[in-house]
C-alpha cells in the first residue's frame, strides 16, 4: 500500500510530500523544509518508516530546504538536478531517471522555465505527479529571476505535465489560497496562464507583467539551497534540545521516557497535572512530584523555576501533553511530556508513592 502525505509550511506556503512503500517501509520525501524538519522526522518514525530519499523539485528561493539537516539526522539520501547546479547532492538527477522507494518510484521529468534545474515527479502509476513550481494549482511558478524563462515554462507544461493522464493528480510545490490538489484535465481546461487556448505569446505577455515581489528569504535560501541546505558557517543546528534524549511528537511536543525520568528525578521539576484525588488515590505518584492541577497551571506556573527542566506528568500522558504546551507558551525551554503517564510507569514497575493494587 502507498503511503502518502502533504505536509504544509505555513510561513513560505510551501508543500513537502511523503510517500511510502508501507510493506517495504521505505519513504522519500518531496521538497522538504528546513524548520520542518523535526515534524517530519517525527511523522516519518511515527508511521513506521525509514527516509531513504529526500528530493528536490529545485534549488528553492523562498525557503531553505531540509535536505541535509534530514540526511544528517536520519541518513536519506539527497537527490537534485544536477542542472540545479547544487553541490553536496548524493544523486544528481537527469531527466527520465528513478528515486525508488520500496517497490515503488517517481520518475523525474525535467520541466524548466521557473528555474532551469526545476523536475516533476511521476508516480510509477502515473496517477499523480508532484510539480514543483513549474505548475500551480490555476497558476504557475514565476519566471523573473533564477534562469527563469517563461517560453521554456510553457513548453514545459504544454509537453511534459498537459501529456500525463487526464486524471492525473498534481500536488504543486506551493499554494498561497490554501488549495491543496488539482488534476491534469483541470488545468488544461481551467489554468488562467496558459489553459485553454492561451498561446506561448500570451503566456509571456502574462509572465512578464505579474509583478510580484521577490521573496522575502531569496538572499538567505537561494545560497543554502545550492548547497542542498548545509548552512555555509556549519554552525550546529540547535533545535534539538539536549537536557534530555527527547522524542518530538508530529503532535508537536516533547517527549521522554519514565525510566529516564525516574533516573533523573533529582535534577527535574516533575509536574503532575492531575486532579488532587487521582494524585492521592490508586495509582499513587512520583516520589518529589508537585502537584499542579493542569486547570490552574496557567495562573500558577510561576511557582516553578524556568531554569531547571519540567517534566508533565499525568494519568495516560494527554493532560501532560497539554501542560507541557502550556508551559512552552508561558515561557518554558525546557519541558517534555512523560509518555504514557503514571500508567506507563506503573506497568514498567516503577516506584509510586501512596499506589495501591
Ligand atoms: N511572498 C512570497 C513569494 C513567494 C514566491 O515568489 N514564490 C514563487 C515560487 S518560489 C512563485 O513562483 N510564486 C508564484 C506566484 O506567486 O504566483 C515569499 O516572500 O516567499
Ligand atoms: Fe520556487
Amino acid at each position: 500500500m502507498l503511503i502518502f502525505r502533504q505536509l504544509f509550511d505555513p510561513p513560505s506556503s510551501t508543500y513537502s510530500y511523503l510517500l511510502g512503500d508501507q510493506a517495504a517501509g521505505e519513504a522519500i520525501l518531496v521538497d522538504p523544509v528546513f524548520e520542518q524538519a523535526a515534524r517530519d522526522a517525527a511523522l516519518i518514525k511515527e508511521l513506521g518508516l525509514r527516509l531513504v530519499t529526500t528530493v528536490d523539485t529545485h534549488a528553492h528561493a523562498d525557503h531553505v530546504t531540509g535536505a541535509w539537516l534530514l540526511k544528517k539526522r536520519l541518513g536519506s539520501e539527497i537527490a537534485i538536478s544536477a542542472a540545479s547546479g547544487a553541490e553536496g547532492a548524493d544523486v544528481r538527477l537527469s531527466d527520465g531517471d528513478r528515486v525508488r522507494f520500496g517497490e515503488r518510484y517517481v520518475t523525474a521529468l525535467s520541466t524548466p522555465g521557473h528555474t532551469d534545474g526545476c523536475m516533476t515527479l511521476v508516480l510509477d502509476n502515473e496517477n499523480m505527479a508532484f510539480t514543483g513550481d513549474a505548475l500551480l494549482i490555476r497558476g504557475c511558478g514565476r519566471t523573473d529571476f533564477q534562469q527563469g524563462s517563461a517560453h521554456r515554462l510553457y513548453q514545459s507544461i504544454k509537453t511534459r505535465i498537459f501529456t500525463l493522464p487526464d486524471d492525473c493528480l498534481l500536488w504543486p510545490g506551493h499554494d498561497y489560497h490554501g488549495l491543496t490538489a488539482t488534476s491534469v484535465a483541470e488545468e488544461k481546461a481551467y489554468n488562467p496562464r496558459l489553459g485553454g487556448n492561451i498561446s506561448e505569446a500570451d503566456f509571456a505577455g502574462y509572465m512578464h507583467n505579474l509583478g510580484l515581489p521577490h521573496p522575502r528569504q531569496i538572499d538567505v535560501a537561494v545560497p543554502a539551497n545550492m548547497l542542498c541546505g548545509r548552512p555555509a558557517d556549519e554552525r550546529p543546528v540547535t533545535d534539538e534540545p539536549e537536557w534530555a534524549p527527547l522524542t518530538f511528537t508530529f503532535a508537536g511536543f516533547w517527549e521522554i521516557d519514565p525510566a529516564w525520568v525516574e533516573e533523573h528525578a533529582a535534577e527535574l521539576q516533575i509536574v503532575d497535572v492531575r486532579d488532587e484525588e487521582e494524585f492521592t488515590g490508586p495509582l499513587g505518584h512520583i516520589a518529589g512530584a508537585r502537584l499542579l492541577p493542569l486547570a490552574e497551571l496557567e495562573k500558577r506556573a510561576g511557582e516553578l523555576a524556568k531554569d531547571r527542566p519540567v517534566v508533565t506528568v499525568c494519568r495516560a500522558g494527554a493532560r501532560s501533553a497539554h501542560a507541557a504546551t502550556v508551559l512552552k507558551k508561558a515561557g518554558f525551554d525546557k519541558v517534555a511530556n512523560m509518555a504514557g503517564g503514571m500508567l506507563r510507569w506503573r506497568a514498567q514497575n516503577l516506584p509510586a508513592q501512596g499506589a495501591r493494587d
